[in-house]
């Protein structure tokens, strides 16, 4: 067994984008790419001499081969260990929880998250640091400029690491650790729920269907729902994780979980269901006859988190991404706590949660989590939510019901529109960019434009500034436009419109989410010129 050195050269393109570096899986298996990123890793970071790292990834196509791959590398650049999930399986979360847990130094996962697996669908790889979290865009940067100049990469000749069963191996001198990659995960959610209460409503009638969308979180939802908490056994649907998700779009919102929500609003509806993506960081709660937005679902859980035993002494802030509604900051008043705006992506909650200023944090794309890992975590939100369904003893849209009638409804929507040529889209997105200034004061579909501004955060913790991070237009009746470009899709570009009103009137709180954003939803297309840039005045996907 030896360390080769092969030569490469710079890779266009290498650039990490909202969640990690996203391609084509054929991108990723093509010669040298992987190798080319995984050194980029390394090097950015300092060198993997001497470090514990964990690995796994969400099983997609390529998964067991790169996991390989990085063993190998990670032995060549004279790791101390790599703690992998057995058949490197793990999920966002768990992977997240892991890392902190065994004080690893930082983590590799493999996934592109919600986006199709397969050998012609999409492969990523993200880098997480020392506190469990994502790697913050001083450190995703410092990875770029690695792939731009990078000359060689290291690699062990070694044999194939048997992945299939828990225990410890070495390659070259490191030691390689096989773990389940359930168990850890599964011992803190018992901490953090009251899994007794839960498993006493579950006896007392209460169903649910979790749809694991083939993807890694089947193994996680099996064991905890059906298995510590007794749930019948076919609670959990697309329960076995598959390289291609069984042709899925491991998504979890009513367009990709079209059968989940045909089963809830139908007669036989259980009482609650849920649905997780590709790497088990999202998901998305329906109660019987009623969807929750993701954007409702963190002030819900925001409001009532201290029915859980995890939160019994309440919390210390709220995080909200930009684009999501701002239900939660509402939520936060009433609470008299912090309430926190940041950019789209996990990443920007980091400092947050670790200097103690946030305990809760959500997107508006279907992620909520906690200070308990630094991911959004699936299945922790279905819990918290199981956890309040069974500490107030009353159904999801009594209690969604509920949360309006106090705080007024944020209607909200996200309307995508995907495949976009990339020059169109970033010319709408300048040219709007461009018109920013001239908005305040005006007048369109009624609404009169307060603030219109391209966002940049300013971290309270380190003091660093990430700018251009969407444009929004705030309205002085408090709705609300935000449009920016995906980055994390592998085809063309994606524009995201974001979009929100506030309706404190209780009579009005039972209208279609589209018919209470109508002259918002032409505001936006007014203000953008999006027909006239796309040619296309209806969305792909909307939720
Ligand atoms: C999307 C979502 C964003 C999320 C990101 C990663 O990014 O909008 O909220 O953090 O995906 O999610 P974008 O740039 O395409 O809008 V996933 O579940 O990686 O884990
Ligand atoms: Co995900």
């Amino acid at each position: 067994m030896a360390v080769v050195t092969h030569p490469t050269q710079p890779i266009e393109g290498q650039k990490p984008g909202t969640s990690g570096l996203r391609k084509k899986t054929p991108v990723f298996m093509h010669r040298h790419y992987l190798q080319n990123f995984v050194q980029s890793i390394f090097d950015a970071i300092g060198g993997a001499s001497g470090k514990t790292f964990v690995l796994g990834g969400d099983g997609r196509y390529f998964n067991d081969k790169a996991a390989q791959v990085i063993l190998k590398m990670a032995a060549a650049g004279g790791a101390a260990r790599v703690i992998v999930g057995q058949g490197a399986i793990l999920s966002t979360p768990a992977a997240s929880h892991l890392i902190r847990k065994r004080k690893a130094d930082g983590g590799i996962i493999l996934s592109a998250s919600h986006n199709p697996g397969g050998p012609n669908a999409d492969f990523g790889v993200k880098y997480n640091i020392a506190n469990g979290g994502p790697a913050p865009e001083g450190v995703t940067e410092a990875i770029f400029a690695r792939t731009q100049e990078i000359a060689e990469y290291h690699i062990s000749d070694g044999p194939h690491v048997d992945l299939s069963t828990p225990g410890e191996t070495t390659l070259e001198k490191m030691v390689v650790e096989v773990v389940d990659p359930v168990a850890d995960y599964a011992t803190l959610m018992e901490e953090l729920f009251d899994f007794g209460a839960i498993r006493a409503m579950v006896q007392g009638g209460f169903r649910m269907r979790f749809d694991a969308m083939n993807a890694v979180t089947g193994p996680y939802a099996s064991e905890i729902l059906e298995g510590r908490l007794g749930m019948a056994k076919g609670t959990v649907v697309h329960g076995v994780p598959e390289p291609d998700f069984g042709g899925m779009h491991p998504d979890p919102n009513p367009t990709w979980a079209s059968a989940l929500m045909e089963e809830m609003m139908g007669e036989a509806a259980p009482d609650l269901g849920a649905a997780s993506d590709g790497d088990g960081d999202r998901n998305m709660i329906v109660g019987r006859g009623i969807y929750v937005s993701p954007s409702d679902s963190l002030a819900v859980l925001a409001a009532n988190a201290h029915l859980a035993p995890g939160y019994k002494a309440g919390l210390k802030g709220v995080a909200r991404s930009m684009p999501t509604s701002t239900a939660a900051d509402r939520v936060a008043k009433e609470l008299g706590i912090g309430a926190y705006e940041t950019p789209t992506g996990w990443k920007f909650f980091g400092n947050l949660l670790d200097a103690g200023r946030a305990t809760i944090c959500g997107e508006e794309s279907f992620g909520t989590g906690s200070d308990h890992v630094r991911e959004k975590d699936g299945l922790w939100a279905v819990l918290l939510w199981l956890n309040i369904l069974a500490a107030r003893g009353e159904g999801v849209e009594a209690i969604l019901r509920a949360h309006w009638a106090k705080y007024g409804r944020n209607y909200y929507s996200r309307h995508d529109f995907e495949a976009l040529p990339v020059d169109d889209a970033n010319k709408m997105m300048s040219e709007l960019k461009a018109d920013l200034p001239t908005l305040p004061g005006t007048e369109i579909e009624g609404l009169l434009i307060r603030a219109a501004e391209d966002f940049a955060y300013n971290d309270p913790v380190d003091g660093s500034v990430s700018r251009g991070q969407g444009v929004r237009i705030l309205f002085e009746d408090g709705s609300r436009i935000v449009l920016r470009l995906s980055g994390t899709g592998t085809e063309g570009a994606t524009l995201r419109l974001y979009l929100e009103r506030y309706e404190p009137d209780s009579t009005r709180h039972d209208l279609d989410p589209q018919e209470a954003l109508a002259p918002v939803i032409r505001a936006a297309h007014e203000l953008a010129a999006i027909r006239h840039h796309i040619g296309r005045d209806q969305p792909n996907v909307i939720t």
